[in-house]
């Protein structure tokens, strides 16, 4: 038979990379969407036709508790959010109830409806915030945004319900990780993407807040797999997934501007209003306990994935604006 996964956070970047591994798998792919409107579907275009969409929202706990008596999952992926770390501070509430509480209505449906549904929730190396480096799964935690804070009591509510009711219940602790199908107000995809604005004469800078903030970025592709091999385990366990290589916002913009053959000096403005109220300055994540007992390996290095994300981008928007002959020489 058939295995049955409800994916929340469908139409996000890792969850269309997560349906198109979990389709190639086998699985019967049933999505968890909230109502917009206008379909935000742009990332799962190419498998609109095998997905069994089920409409629904994190606010709405009738909702999750219908989607899983309609979808009746073997596994359920939380990956649905308000994802976005400055519009936490703008939204501090709303994300708590978003992507905190989200969290826990999951669980409670889950305990309610068939505690062996398998749950997967992403949590965020934003809860270690202010902790030095290598950030592993003994690390404590210290979030500096609503969003961190969010995201540690959704890692901890899924904690509490594995050691209260067994449930299955496992967090994949993420570092960041982007890809084409990334956001455009995340600082990679905003990079490549206005770097190849430029590069087309569509604009002429790109704003950035602080660039000396580093990073561990992986390849989106790469870490979806991470989170299906945590729910296929006997024992059900929390593990940190990331490159274990850091790079600052600075050396992404060059790396970008570089394979343009542009110098990013000439383009990259700061702008002091695209500083954080609190920030996280260094991360630079541990994953050997993913690659000991997950057999996991990050397989995208850091300038493969800038160089990813910049052709796509050309690809994107060449196509858009239908001028092929404005590329670069
Ligand atoms: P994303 O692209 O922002 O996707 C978020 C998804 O959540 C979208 O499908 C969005 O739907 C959905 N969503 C938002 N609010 C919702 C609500 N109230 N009810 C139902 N669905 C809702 O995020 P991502 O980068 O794929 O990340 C996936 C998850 O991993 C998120 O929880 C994020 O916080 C977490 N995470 C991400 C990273 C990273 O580097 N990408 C690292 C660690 C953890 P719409 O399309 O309608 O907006
Ligand atoms: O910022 C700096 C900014 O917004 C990265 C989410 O997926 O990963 C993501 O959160 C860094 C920060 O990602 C701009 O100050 C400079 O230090 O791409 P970001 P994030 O905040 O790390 C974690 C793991 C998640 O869980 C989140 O859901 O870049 N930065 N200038 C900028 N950032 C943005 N967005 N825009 C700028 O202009």
């Amino acid at each position: 038979m058939k295995k049955r996964v409800l994916i929340a956070g469908i139409t996000g970047q890792d969850g269309s990379y997560l349906a198109d591994l979990l389709l190639k798998k086998g699985y019967k792919v049933y999505g968890f969407e909230r109502r917009n409107s206008q379909k935000n579907r742009n990332n799962i275009r190419h498998i609109l036709d095998k997905i069994n969409f089920i409409s629904g929202d994190l606010l709405d706990e009738a909702s999750i508790f219908s989607a899983l008596k309609r979808a009746k999952p073997n596994e359920v992926y939380n990956l649905a959010a308000q994802s976005f770390v400055p519009e936490s501070w703008r939204q501090p509430l709303y994300t708590s109830e978003v992507t905190g509480l989200g969290t826990l209505r999951f669980l409670e449906a889950i305990n309610h409806i068939n505690p062996n549904i398998k749950f997967y929730q992403a949590s965020s190396s934003e809860m270690f915030g202010l902790t030095l480096p290598l950030q592993n799964e003994k690390t404590p935690f210290y979030p500096r945004s609503p969003y961190g804070i969010a995201k540690l009591y959704a890692h901890w509510a899924t904690t509490n319900y594995r050691e209260s009711y067994g449930i299955f219940a496992v967090s994949g602790i993420l570092f960041n990780h982007e890809s084409p199908r990334r956001g455009l107000e995340f600082v990679s995809r905003k990079i490549t993407h206005t770097a190849v604005k430029i590069k087309l004469g569509l604009t002429k800078e790109l704003r950035l807040g602080n660039l000396e903030a580093k990073r561990d970025w992986g390849f989106a592709g790469d870490y979806v797999e991470a989170m299906w091999l945590m729910l296929q385990q006997k024992k059900p366990r929390d593990y940190v997934i990331a490159t274990g290589e850091t790079h600052s916002v600075r050396e992404l913009a060059e790396a970008a501007f570089d394979y343009l053959n542009l110098n990013w000096k000439n383009y990259v403005k700061i702008d002091k209003a695209l500083f954080r109220p609190a920030e996280v300055g260094l991360l630079q994540g541990d994953a050997s306990l993913a690659k000991k007992e997950l057999k996991w390996q990050p397989k995208v290095k850091f300038d493969q994935l800038v160089r990813m994300m910049v052709d796509a981008d050309l690809e994107k928007i060449t196509s858009m604006y239908g001028d092929k002959n404005r590329l670069r020489k």
